[in-house]
């Protein structure tokens, strides 16, 4: 990577070198509500693509049905929307196909802990060499704003309209104890922390997360006293600890209403594709 690419990049540069823009002659527009944390992730993901100088044509996001949906198409890499939790199936069926693709799943907390639980902890277990981008905006945005599996212990959301009662999965906990190789977190705040993060994700060969913490103002916070974009900003900014920070652990587990960010976890061990096809080799050596 150029030291130049570090550098701060100028937004009509990096949108040149990374984006598929709306048309906007054809009144078109991003198609995300104003403000939503969602283009603060995708400007994160343009960014990391952009330090790391991928031949975007070696790229291919899988995404499924929800918000988060739509972020793979405003890039100029592949696409493939596909079935709601399954795009990990569909990144482990890219990499067998052609090893050589960079393959970055953007999934929902939804998508990924929900209906897409199984493939997501199974793909982890195989340490299969893809990224998984979870956006977790705390619940079902895309369908109106249902509790799942990430909304916190008293979250109001339509399904839950006097709280959830129902303990949330940790996705950075899941994902270590199911085999992931590289799992991070960080939050629609931390722009830059973000990209980095992102970066070190899809250079790690290996199965590889990061979790973003990403505010939905417009349904969530509107539901749970925070509907401005900005407070959600204060409140990541002010409630996250640094993963590794002295004293970090003891803060969390006294007040579990802060998040720790930064690499939870990074271990290098052999790699699925690579294992398979060690594996056909050995069995065609045999014939
Ligand atoms: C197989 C299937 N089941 C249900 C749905 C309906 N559905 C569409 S989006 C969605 C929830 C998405 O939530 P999440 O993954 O968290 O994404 P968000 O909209 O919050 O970004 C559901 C249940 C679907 N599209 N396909
Ligand atoms: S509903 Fe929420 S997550 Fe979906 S685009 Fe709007 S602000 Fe973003
Ligand atoms: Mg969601």
């Amino acid at each position: 990577m150029t030291s130049a690419r570090r550098m701060a990049i100028p937004m009509v540069e990096l949108a040149k070198a990374t984006a598929r823009l709306p048309d906007a002659q054809a009144g078109e527009t991003f198609r995300y509500c104003p403000g939503c944390g969602l283009g603060i992730v995708q400007s994160a993901l343009a960014r990391a693509l952009y330090r790391l100088e991928i031949d975007l044509s070696t790229v291919v996001t899988v995404g499924g049905s929800g918000c988060y949906g739509i972020m793979g198409e405003y890039f100029q890499s592949n696409h493939i929307h596909g079935s709601h939790g399954r795009a990990p199936a569909v990144g482990v069926g890219l990499k067998l196909a052609n090893p050589k693709l960079t393959v970055i799943t953007i999934q929902g907390d939804g998508d990924a802990l929900a209906i897409g639980a199984s493939h997501f902890i199974h793909a982890a277990r195989r340490n299969v060499d893809i990224t998984v981008l979870i956006c977790n905006n705390f619940g079902y945005a895309n369908t109106g704003g249902q509790y799942g599996p990430s909304t916190p212990l008293g979250g109001v959301t339509e399904t839950s309209p006097a709280g959830c009662f129902e303990y949330p999965f940790d996705a950075c906990q899941l994902a270590i104890g199911a085999g992931a190789t590289f799992v991070a977190r960080s939050t629609s705040y931390h722009a830059i922390h973000m990209t980095n993060m992102l970066e070190r994700a899809i250079r790690h060969k290996g199965f590889s997360v990061v979790e973003v913490l990403q505010h939905c103002h417009v349904l969530y916070g509107k539901r749970n006293g925070m509907p401005e974009a900005t407070q959600w900003l204060t409140l990541f900014k002010e409630n996250s600890v640094r993963a590794g920070a002295p004293g970090g652990a003891e803060a969390r587990r006294a007040e579990p209403g802060k998040w720790e960010i930064g690499v939870l976890h990074q271990e290098e061990k052999p790699e699925f594709v690579e294992m398979y096809f060690a594996t056909a080799a050995k069995l065609a050596g045999n014939r």
